[in-house]
């Protein structure tokens, strides 16, 4: 997959998209990154890339030029169809439903947005799609663009490996639950001991377990997605005697 990056901080992207998982997908080109600079395309003696915004208020605007010109340069050095995806605050909420359907793309064209924003006919005439990353204010789409990025850079085929994934494949198969606590050396520590199921060496109490621990953290943690779970009868058998037990003030999770 080919992403191509407008903003006036490209060695942003560059840099926070070299390391680890998304890093090493670039280095085995399973992954091209390239951040385009509306500054470089931006006319006369102040290369001006925003301005004062109509009607007044605070903050500045980005201008369509220099913006038409950076898109228009990011399609030449590769003419392959790409949407242009805008990162802003009124976007949709990004999903993991919608990282699945955009790591399938050959390409796309991130757009991020710097001050209040870009002049809207720019989106209106260029922008196919605006995704937000959250409720919550950032000072740009910088750092909205390197998380989907390297949402759907561990998508492509080849970038994890077989460990990662495994892993992968558990959680997408959970159907959207929390994880399991996870333990490792020692078994005995001052800060407690790692459950004995997990030393018993029976793998199906194991599984059953951390099945278990799923659906008992979920339900403390984010009981909004137990909703979506669909869960088997079986599912809700171990979600009871767990609820049970962190009734009884057991061990099973704090609150
Ligand atoms: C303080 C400025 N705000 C006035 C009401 C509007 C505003 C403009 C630009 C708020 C944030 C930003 C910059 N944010 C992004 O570009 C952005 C973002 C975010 O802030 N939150 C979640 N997802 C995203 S994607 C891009």
């Amino acid at each position: 997959m080919r992403i191509d990056v407008i903003s006036l901080f490209p060695e942003f992207i560059d840099q926070s998209t070299g390391f680890g998982v998304v890093g090493r997908a670039r280095e085995r080109d399973l992954l091209q990154v390239q951040g385009w600079n509306p500054r470089d395309h931006a006319t006369g003696n102040y290369r001006r890339v925003d301005d004062r915004p109509f009607g007044g208020g605070p903050g500045m605007v980005m201008l369509i030029e220099p913006l038409r010109a950076c898109l228009d340069a990011a399609r030449v050095a590769d003419p392959a169809p790409a949407p242009v995806v805008y990162l802003t605050p009124q976007g949709r909420p990004l999903t993991q439903a919608r990282v699945r359907e955009l790591a399938t793309l050959p390409r796309m064209i991130l757009l991020c947005g710097r001050y209040e924003g870009v002049d809207e006919r720019f989106l209106v005439n260029e922008v196919d799609e605006e995704i937000s990353i959250g409720d919550y204010v950032l000072s740009g789409g910088e750092l909205a663009a390197a998380v989907l990025i390297d949402a759907v850079a561990r998508l492509q085929d080849g970038v994890l490996n077989d460990a990662e994934s495994a892993a992968q494949d558990s959680f997408e198969g959970e159907g959207g639950l929390l994880d399991c606590p996870h333990y490792t050396h020692p078994a005995s520590h001052a800060w407690g001991e790692v459950p004995d199921v997990l030393r018993s060496g029976n793998h199906a109490a194991i599984a059953r377990w951390r099945r278990q621990q799923s659906l008992g953290r979920t339900w403390l943690r984010r009981p909004d997605l137990l909703d979506e779970a669909g869960l088997s009868k079986a599912d809700r058998k171990l979600l009871e005697a767990f609820r049970a037990e962190h009734a009884a003030g057991g061990k099973a999770e704090q609150p």
